[in-house]
């Protein structure tokens, strides 16, 4: 059972009228079980100067089977930066997708996974491996992807319950999300794993990103 989802629910209600940062100590809500198998890596792109780019693509209509429903989310690239500010996630799908809040078809819905220390012994197992995928990580913090109030998606710390608001831009096929540095304290060098799930209102997981395993990325 994806124990999460109750959760995000609470958490947009809780800060939607502008408190972002709130403690959360119902342990209900979370998963508690150990991770299990393996991961397989994928190598990120490092760039020069002051920030790390890295650009990662999914294959396009590699939907679940099964749930290729309309406006079900297609992954077909992940991009971005990581520098000593921020995190900066650019998601793009094959088709146009809206906030959660929207209530459409293509309303968006999923979670990122990232295994802050590279051990998937540690933190949580991915939201993919409880949908069915196999990303083989331990996730120190996951950001759930429905949105709050159209402008903001909830991060997660999934040791302390912390959750925080995070900026989201949604244009079209693209979604632009920035974490700032400070809320991934638990990754101290610049480098962590990462793992999607996507999904609609008829079906929570309708992609996973990538397929198998999780996609490293290195910052500075
Ligand atoms: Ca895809
Ligand atoms: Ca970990
Ligand atoms: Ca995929």
């Amino acid at each position: 059972m994806l124990q999460r989802r109750s959760f995000r629910i609470t958490a947009a209600l809780g800060f939607a009228l502008a408190a972002f940062t709130l403690g959360c100590d119902n342990n209900e809500y979370f998963p508690t079980q150990s991770a299990g198998g393996g991961g397989l890596g994928a190598g990120g792109s490092v760039g020069g100067g002051s920030s790390a780019n890295f650009s990662f693509t999914d294959p396009v209509n590699d939907r679940v089977a099964g749930e290729a429903e309309l406006g079900a989310p297609d992954i077909v690239q992940v991009s971005g930066s990581y520098d000593e500010r921020a995190l900066t996630l650019v998601l793009i799908f094959d088709a146009p997708v809206v906030p959660w809040s929207a209530n459409q078809l293509n309303s968006l819905d999923g979670f990122i996974d990232f295994d802050l220390d590279e051990n998937e012994s540690t933190g949580i197992p991915a939201a993919a491996d409880e949908f069915g995928g196999n990303a083989g990580i331990g996730a120190e913090m996951y950001l759930s992807l429905r949105d709050v109030g159209g402008t903001h998606m909830t991060l997660v710390h999934a040791g302390t319950k912390q959750f925080t608001g995070v900026p989201a831009v949604f244009e079209g096929k693209t979604v632009t999300i920035r974490i700032p540095r400070s809320d991934l304290a638990d990754d101290v060098d610049g480098r962590f794993r990462m793992a999607l799930v996507v999904g609609h209102p008829a079906h929570p997981a309708t992609d996973f990103a990538p397929d198998e395993g999780y996609w490293s990325v290195a910052g500075r």
